[in-house]
């Protein structure tokens, strides 16, 4: 069997603060291993993919267009229990009481948008991971 992949992503929010290398760093230093990245645009239709299961909610579409509104870095991270792993390293969804330490308790905050700019997704299981990652990387 081989190793536990996730998909992880830096988005907009975090590139433009050039924030990328610094959680780059953070998952490798961790001791997860790096076997994909790559600078994405985002287009809608891989928004759709990725975040069918939002569909819906009041906050889906101005998640849409933050994702679209820079580039995002898109890598796959691999390790035991990678998924957990990364999900802890980047703390809760909301910024303002994401635990310090971590990614989006350390460099996020609210601004006062229809979205939370919380610079990182994770996949949160290994069906999410396999589907993401060939979304991403197909
Ligand atoms: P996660 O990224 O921590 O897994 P999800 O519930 O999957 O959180 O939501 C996807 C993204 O949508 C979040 O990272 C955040 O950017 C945004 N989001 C989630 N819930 C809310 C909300 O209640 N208000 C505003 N934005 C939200
Ligand atoms: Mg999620």
């Amino acid at each position: 069997m081989s190793a536990e992949q996730t998909l992880i992503l830096i988005k907009p929010d975090g590139v433009a603060r050039g924030l990328t290398g610094t959680i780059l760093s953070r998952v490798e230093a961790k001791g997860y291993k790096l076997v994909d990245l790559k600078l994405v645009n985002a287009t809608r239709e891989i928004l759709e993919a990725h975040y069918a299961e939002h569909v819906g909610k009041p906050f889906y579409e101005p998640l849409v267009e933050f994702m679209l509104s820079g580039p995002v870095a898109a890598a796959v991270f691999e390790g035991e229990r990678v998924i957990e792993g990364f999900r802890s390293l980047a703390g809760t969804t909301e910024p303002t009481t994401a635990a310090p330490g971590t990614i989006r308790g350390d460099f996020g905050r609210d601004w006062g948008l229809k979205v939370q700019q919380n610079l990182v997704h994770g996949s949160d299981s290994p069906e999410s991971a396999e589907k993401e990652i060939s979304i991403w990387f197909s």
